[in-house]
């Protein structure tokens, strides 16, 4: 199983040590291809001398050859939407996870739509504990 995890770069690295724990956790299910959401000293500006071509089309090569899509939207980016939709539009599974808190609502887009499997937690065993129920729900061939 191929797990593509999204988390924010350029949208703002405050849940990092979150993304890192997500993916050390979903390591359990399949390979996961995008480590490098967890690093810790990627900042905000995401830069590592690339191009923002070579990042964009190596990350939608990758997208499309995951299984699934897993992506954590409690900080707002522009990019993990973007990756959130193009994953729907070529039938991937897709699972977000949203940290509540009374002053924040997620995007209509996300919640609203129907091809997406929405965990909405209050703290990381919560939503540990939901993820592996999702991916206990795929059939083995995936
Ligand atoms: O708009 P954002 O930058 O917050 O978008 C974050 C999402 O887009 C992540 O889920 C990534 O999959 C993808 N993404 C955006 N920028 C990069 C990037 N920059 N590298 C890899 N994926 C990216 C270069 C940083 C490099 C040091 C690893």
């Amino acid at each position: 199983m191929k797990i593509y995890f999204a988390g924010s770069i350029r949208g703002g690295r405050e849940d990092a040590e979150l993304y890192l724990d997500f993916i050390q956790f979903l390591k359990g299910f399949g390979e996961v291809l995008t480590e490098h959401i967890g690093d810790l000293k990627l900042t905000h500006l995401g830069d590592d001398g690339e191009t923002d071509r070579l990042i964009h089309d190596r990350d939608i090569k990758w997208l499309l050859s995951a299984d699934i899509l897993v992506a954590e939207v409690t900080v707002v980016s522009l990019g993990v939407g973007y990756e959130i939709g193009r994953a729907v539009s070529a039938g991937k599974k897709v699972i977000c996870l949203f940290r509540q808190t009374p002053d924040k609502k997620l995007s209509a887009m996300i919640s609203g739509c129907s091809d997406v499997t929405l965990i909405v937690y209050d703290n990381i065993k919560e939503a540990k504990d939901r993820i592996l129920m999702a991916f206990n729900k795929l059939s083995p061939t995936e």
